[in-house]
């Protein structure tokens, strides 16, 4: 039986059974590994989205705050979080993120002035002349980049104004006002924060083709007409596997107009479950573009957007997809993780497994003792495990252990509920035996499957 199929012989039973090992806390990835320091020693930024509720998560904010060094709000500075009555503006979820940020020494990515979606209803059905419907464009761009001004140093100002051949996108704003539209927003993000750098961002433009060549015309358009324009974000919504081999190419073409590049929205989905070859293709993929960012140098950073598979967007709009994110669901890093670190110049070796299990055993006619170490060698644990036949735990202790049919989880208890990075926690129980009594196979922790220690 693979590894593979180990793990999930092992979490198919996990849910049925009753033995549960939890160990539950906030991830680390190998000691030595920070993104933020990795970019900063590289001249880029490395960020990621947060939500409020995210923000509310501890592991979550604890890894965003340590790890990454750059922040952009996931829904918090969209036009119907700020203004979702006209004229009243409800700055609570961006000052927040503003404030998070500020308080771990991250950058902000404004994100996002003028896009066709998550409007609020009031000017989605309201009625407007096409001066009015101007007007109201200038105003909102104008108050919520004053009202973060000197805190915010990339404003995505417009999102996602082009249509798949590189063609205008029909939207609220295009249908009334026209092109124009985009220069008019960047000159009043401009006029009330001079110092924030103004950005077009868009998706399915990270590789050459269609409606990458429209964002390019665009772009050069744009600064032909003086308009104050200073860079592009390409969002990177990416499937595994699919990674356009151009991407470098089309950012440095991007960059030879004289403007700045981001990867603003990195993540790379599969379908579920993910496979560990689909993992390690993830690995590669995430390496893969955040190299295209490093051999650019006028990328000034990537955003990942997500931190965890656990809260990712992705499930929910993409049915049957996930994984996308560098951390698993349990905040344990990912592959992904290792090859974002890689491309920004680590040199370390990849922890091979989140675990080891050490299980020794002390036995008599029908009865036996067993022992049983974890040890962290990646992150925080959970366990489960199959269990031979003719075996029955009768008794346990450092833990609750239970078991159906031949599956056996343990979950922590109160006082050993954490295996810090490198630590171990262990175990017992007593147990009947009948026929023979080897040791069980398909430990996991976590879901991830443990090496024998
Ligand atoms: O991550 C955002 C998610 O929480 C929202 O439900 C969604 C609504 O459209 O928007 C997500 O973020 C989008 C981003 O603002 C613009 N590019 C596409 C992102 C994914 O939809």
């Amino acid at each position: 039986m693979n590894l593979q199929r180990l793990r999930r012989a092992a979490l198919a039973m996990t849910g049925a059974v009753a033995l549960l090992l939890g160990f539950a806390g906030p991830g680390h990835a190998a000691a030595d590994v920070v993104l933020r320091d990795l970019a900063t020693a590289k001249g880029k930024y490395i960020g990621v989205a947060a939500t409020a509720s995210e923000l509310n998560i501890s592991s979550y904010a604890s890894i965003a705050g340590t790890q990454f060094n750059s922040a952009t709000p996931g829904n918090e500075m969209k036009w119907e979080s700020v203004e979702p009555t006209r004229g009243t503006y409800n700055w609570t979820g961006g000052d927040n993120l503003v404030g998070f940020a500020q308080a771990h020494t991250m950058q902000v990515r404004g994100h996002t002035l003028v896009w066709h979606s998550q409007l609020p209803s009031w000017l989605t059905s309201g009625t407007f002349t096409n001066d009015e419907l101007h007007a109201l464009m200038i105003k909102h761009v104008t108050d919520e980049v004053t009202h973060f001004k000197g805190k915010i140093t990339h404003w995505d100002v417009v999102n996602e104004p082009l249509n798949e051949d590189g063609t205008f996108r029909q939207s609220l704003w295009y249908n009334q006002l026209g092109s124009s539209y985009i220069a008019d927003a960047l000159r009043a993000a401009r006029a009330a924060d001079p110092a924030a750098k103004l950005y077009i961002n868009d998706y399915n433009t990270d590789g050459t083709g269609a409606k990458s060549d429209g964002m390019y015309n665009l772009a050069k358009s744009l600064l032909a007409q003086g308009v104050p324009l200073d860079g592009i974000g390409f969002q990177g919504h990416l499937i595994v596997g699919s990674v356009p081999s151009t991407i470098q190419a089309n950012l440095q073409r991007f960059a030879d107009l004289g403007l700045d590049v981001a990867v603003t929205e990195l993540d790379i989905r599969m379908v579920l479950p993910a496979t560990d070859a689909e993992l390690a293709q993830q690995k590669a993929d995430f390496k893969a573009v955040v190299s295209a960012c490093v051999a650019v140098s006028r990328c000034v950073g990537v955003t990942v957007w997500g931190l965890t598979d656990a809260t990712s967007w992705i499930p929910g709009v993409f049915p049957g997809q996930g994984a996308a994110t560098p951390y698993d669901e349990n905040y344990q890093p990912k592959p992904a993780y290792y090859g974002i670190a890689e491309a920004l110049g680590w040199t370390g070796t990849v922890p091979a497994a989140g675990c080891t299990v050490t299980y020794g055993v002390n036995q008599w006619n029908t009865g036996f003792t067993a022992n049983v170490t974890v040890k962290n060698t990646g992150g925080s644990a959970v366990g489960g495990w199959t269990y031979p036949a003719g075996q029955k735990v009768t008794q346990a202790w450092n833990a609750t252990v239970t078991q159906s049919g031949t599956a056996v989880t343990a979950t922590n208890l109160s006082y050993n509920g954490t295996i810090s990075a490198g630590g171990t926690q262990s175990f017992g129980f007593n147990a009947t035996w009948s026929g023979s009594n080897p040791a069980p196979t398909g430990f996991t922790l976590n879901g991830t499957a443990c090496a024998a220690g």
